[in-house]
């Protein structure tokens, strides 16, 4: 099954395993992986049914004025500054939902602060197993090349697994005045366009001043629940793809060794 062991098949005949191989195989891992976890109907949070939301992104974004839209006025505070909160109730169309609002993220030009990290975490055990989404707020506003990085930094801190399971949430969705969604994209540069392809094109647009439009909190739970399903009913576990990584990078660095251990005797003399 895995690699390293194949290793020991390959004479100097044989071809040698790629990297391209190796990226194959860890598709198939996370696969494997999954199949020994519990699915979302049956995972151990107190309410099997309830889809449980992150929402990440920077200060004064529109986080927690999302939270209520989506479950309703005055879940969460939005005079900023806040640390992480849970709070749960049901969405229009009547799907219980847990919405995670995160500690703000401040200047995107710093390494990622400490109390950033913490409050990541902090987060995560509030969604405990393990949020079904990870919602990521920009709001509907340029788009710049260093909010980016603050996002690609923040996020690299879950794993590259997590953006599987990360949809890009617009807010500000008043701004757009008369565009499409897909005419501001192309407006917009390199940077978001970064960012909707690692999101593998998945986002939504939320105008939060217009709280009482119930119909697009059911469009974006329409959309999370076909993210959950292309994902094959699985949350997000930090837990699982730290392990997976382990494994890939202790893999990778055998095959390196190995690669290196061929050439060399390769260019033995005969
Ligand atoms: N016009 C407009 N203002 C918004 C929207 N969403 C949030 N805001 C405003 O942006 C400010 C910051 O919102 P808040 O939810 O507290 O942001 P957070 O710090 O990311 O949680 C508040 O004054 C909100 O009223 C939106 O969709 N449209
Ligand atoms: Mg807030």
């Amino acid at each position: 099954m895995f690699l390293f062991r194949d290793l020991s098949h390959h004479s100097a005949q044989h071809s040698l395993p790629t990297w391209e191989g190796v990226r194959e195989e860890r598709g198939r891992e996370i696969q494997e992986e999954r199949e020994t976890m519990k699915p979302v109907g049956s995972c151990s949070s107190p309410d099997q049914n309830e889809l449980r939301l992150m929402v990440v992104g920077p200060r004064r974004t529109g986080k927690s004025s999302s939270g209520n839209t989506i479950l309703g006025a005055g879940a969460f505070e939005t005079w900023g500054g806040a640390a992480s909160a849970v709070r749960r109730g049901v969405a229009p169309g009547g799907r219980r939902v847990a919405v995670v609002d995160v500690f703000g993220w401040g200047d995107p030009e710093e390494p990622v602060p400490k109390r950033e990290k913490l409050e990541l975490m902090r987060a995560l055990s509030l969604c405990d197993p393990g949020p079904h989404a990870v919602l990521l707020v920009v709001p509907l506003l340029q788009f710049t090349e260093p909010e980016r990085g603050a996002i690609e930094r923040r996020l690299a801190l879950l794993t590259e697994g997590v953006w599987r399971h990360t949809m890009v949430l617009f807010t500000f969705g008043d701004r757009l005045r008369g565009d499409t969604m897909e005419q501001h994209l192309q407006k917009e540069g390199q940077a978001l366009s970064w960012l909707t392809t690692r999101c593998r094109n998945r986002y939504h647009v939320l105008n939060n001043k217009a709280s009482d439009d119930q119909a697009q909190v059911t469009e974006l739970l329409e959309k999370i629940e076909d993210m959950v399903a292309e994902n094959g009913q699985w949350h997000f576990s930090l837990h699982m793809y730290q392990r997976l990584e382990e494994a890939w990078r202790r893999r990778e660095e055998n095959l390196r060794r190995s690669l290196n251990w061929s050439n060399k005797n390769r260019s033995l003399p005969h």
